[in-house]
């Protein structure tokens, strides 16, 4: 995948939207102000849903915003062109979304007092996810095979860098109280109570009625037939016409395409990339 990439400091980024210098910018100067909210994620885990929940507990559960402003102007990714020159316009509180490593994230933000939701998802699932978003990509070297793409996965060679790396990174964070982990399991097992979680963090109150909205509002169907969300704004310019974001909405999903081979060096390696964390972080097992 890395063959058609940008690099900054080691890790690999999509060839369209970035570079090397934006990226340093961004770390050195980009000024995160204590009232912003920031949205961070491994690619594939869930970053849309995420950030579609919070933009619908701003509103109050009122569809209205979501559905007239595309999610990427909502909360902008500050690492990308297009990002960083709206979120330095924007006054108030921001909503930053952000698929970047810890390392490479801008210094303000670690010296103030901006909340930050770190989403996590089954690593296994991000794969499979991945490969199948990655195939209809134009600005990134597709993988032929899921074959192909487990191995450039499990070796770190994909787009923002090691699963591991960037997992471990954050969390090292998860002590700090403007610091909230959420997983992707948890959203689709149980939204109402992730959404309660998620209002406290924030310091948001919603009416019964306006959480029902949010959970509505939010769902998968729903975000799949929102043009403003589901990225088909995008197919031909960065994706080909099959390329989908909302392809199941699922968890498990990799034991439909892992060989027992796969699943077992999968295994092998989440055992010594992350033994030492406290396992209750990974919710799926
Ligand atoms: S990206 O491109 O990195 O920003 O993608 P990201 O949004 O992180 O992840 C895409 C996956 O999230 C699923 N998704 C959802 N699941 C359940 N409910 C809702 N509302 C929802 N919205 C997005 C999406 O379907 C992708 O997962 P897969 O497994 O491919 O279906």
């Amino acid at each position: 995948m890395t063959g058609k990439c940008v690099w900054f400091e080691g890790i690999p980024f999509p060839s369209v939207d970035y570079s090397p210098e934006l990226l340093r910018e961004v770390q050195e100067s980009f000024l995160v102000k204590d009232e912003d909210v920031l949205l961070l994620t491994f690619p594939k885990s869930g970053t849309n849903w995420l950030i579609e929940t919070v933009c619908l507990i701003y509103s109050k559960g009122d569809p209205k915003w979501v559905q007239s402003e595309p999610i990427w102007d909502r909360s902008p990714w500050v690492e990308t062109k297009h990002g960083y020159e709206l979120l330095k316009e924007k006054e108030g509180p921001r909503l930053i979304s952000s698929h970047l490593p810890v390392q490479l994230f801008p210094k303000s933000f670690f010296k103030s007092k901006a909340k930050m939701i770190y989403l996590i998802r089954n690593p296994r699932d991000v794969l499979v996810s991945g490969y199948f978003f990655w195939r209809s990509a134009k600005f990134v070297k597709r993988p032929q095979s899921l074959e192909q793409y487990f191995e450039w996965f499990v070796e770190g060679n994909v787009v923002f860098g090691s699963w591991f790396d960037h997992a471990r990174g954050w969390m090292s964070m998860r002590d700090k109280e403007n610091f909230l982990i959420l997983s992707y399991e948890e959203m689709k097992w149980d939204m109402r109570s992730t959404v309660e979680k998620i209002c406290q963090f924030l310091g948001k109150k919603l009416e019964p009625e306006e959480l029902n909205s949010v959970l509505k509002n939010s769902s998968f169907q729903a975000m799949k037939e929102n043009s403003m969300s589901n990225y088909s704004l995008l197919k031909g310019q960065y994706f080909e016409e099959n390329g989908q974001l909302l392809r199941k909405g699922v968890t498990g999903d990799w034991r439909n395409y892992f060989t027992v081979a796969q699943a077992e060096t999968f295994d092998k390696l989440f055992q010594e990339k992350m033994a030492d964390l406290p396992q209750d972080l990974f919710l799926w097992k």
